[in-house]
């Protein structure tokens, strides 16, 4: 009898704390703003297309800043943050753009509604129209909204796999957060756009894995391209497109896969999806499909629920995307 009492105690206590966690953690929904601020998504998408007219490459720039965001302490904005050693400051960090675009749509906004909308929401839904922008057209998600910002941003904390790890290790980075396997394979089209530095390649060119020889892997005609590009001892670091397909290197499309399968990959962990065993099967799949940019909308979504912060673990609505509403409570430095 006893047994059975504390049997049953334990399974409404399981319940109990299963509906908590649910109720103050899972609490993003699409059309979140729809009563406070109805028009919010239509003044995002209106400042993204104005900016995105006069500069395209704000949209790979804008993804980038997403994932980075998302990826360190949680989708919170907290990338946004201005400090003496803030996330920004973080050296993967470098090259992030699009800071800017986030003040003007921030302002515009709070024109509508003050005080309502997060920073982390803007990045999310921000990232969702350059998205669309970027492919054509060709795609459109709805994004879940109800982010709140975050108030810690240390670039000692920022954890961001390197392009050189394996697939094995980026991959646990990703479970860490919640993202499956496929889910990161979607993820990394997201170098269907975009440049690099040939700082991050160099090792493929000229030396790879200290054998004075190129990466194996790397198609030998897109060596010779890439060297000339990326001459050694140069004293400026020059930019390659991910996408080496050059009709679509600006494009959100499904060559990316092709490329890679073609042993076209620029990054190393690009190329290595395709060679390792445990993803080559799904980067086949989605390189022959016809539903890349569907899947792709949907694992943006996964990536948006990763360390989201509500107002009852301290997050906050950001007056300025750049700083605390209380500077004193704001760890940056
Ligand atoms: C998983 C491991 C990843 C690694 C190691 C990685 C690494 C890199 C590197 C080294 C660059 C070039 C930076 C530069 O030279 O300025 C880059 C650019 C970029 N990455 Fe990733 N990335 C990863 C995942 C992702 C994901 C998941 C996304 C999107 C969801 C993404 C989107 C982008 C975009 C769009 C660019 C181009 C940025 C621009 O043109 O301004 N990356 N990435
Ligand atoms: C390059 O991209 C275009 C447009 O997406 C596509 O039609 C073409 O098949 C691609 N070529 C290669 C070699 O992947
Ligand atoms: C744009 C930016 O903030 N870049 C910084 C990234 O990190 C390196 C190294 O910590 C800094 O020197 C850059 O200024």
């Amino acid at each position: 009898m006893a047994v059975k009492i504390s049997t049953t105690s334990v399974l409404i206590l399981s319940l109990a704390l299963l509906s908590f966690s649910h109720c103050c953690y899972g609490q993003l929904r699409v059309g979140f703003y729809n009563k406070d601020c109805r028009n919010v998504e239509n003044i995002v998408s209106r400042v993204v297309g104005e900016a995105f007219f006069k500069d395209p490459s704000l949209a790979p720039a804008m993804i980038r800043l997403y994932f980075h965001d998302c990826f360190s302490n949680g989708c919170d904005a907290s990338l946004l943050l201005d400090g003496t050693s803030s996330e920004k400051k973080a050296s993967p960090n470098l090259s992030v753009r699009g800071y800017e675009l986030i003040d003007d749509i921030k302002t515009a906004v709070e024109q509508e509604c003050s005080g309502i909308i997060s920073c982390a929401d803007i990045i999310a839904l921000a990232t969702r129209d350059l998205v669309t922008l970027a492919s054509g057209r060709k795609t459109w998600y709805a994004i879940p909204t109800g982010r709140f910002d975050g108030t810690v941003s240390l670039a000692s904390s920022v954890d961001l796999p390197s392009p050189r790890l394996t697939v094995s290790q980026t991959a646990d980075k990703f479970f860490d957060r919640k993202l499956s396997l496929t889910d990161m394979v979607l993820l990394l089209g997201g170098h269907t756009i975009g440049v690099t530095h040939c700082s991050f390649i160099m090792d493929r060119l000229y030396n790879f894995q200290n054998t004075k020889l190129p990466d194996p892997s790397m198609d030998s005609k897109l060596v010779q391209e890439l060297k000339f590009k990326c001459p050694q001892g140069s004293s400026s670091d020059g930019i390659i497109n991910l996408d080496q397909n050059f009709t679509s290197s600006n494009t959100m499309d499904v060559s990316f896969y092709k490329q890679i399968n073609s042993r076209r990959g620029i990054l190393h962990i690009d190329q290595q999806l395709a060679i390792d065993g445990m993803t080559s099967k799904i980067v086949t799949d989605i390189a022959n499909g016809n539903d890349f940019l569907f899947r792709f909308g949907q694992a943006m979504v996964n990536l948006g629920w990763v360390g989201v912060k509500t107002k009852a673990n301290g997050g906050e609505i950001r007056k300025s995307c750049r700083s605390c509403k209380d500077p004193l409570f704001c760890a940056t430095s």
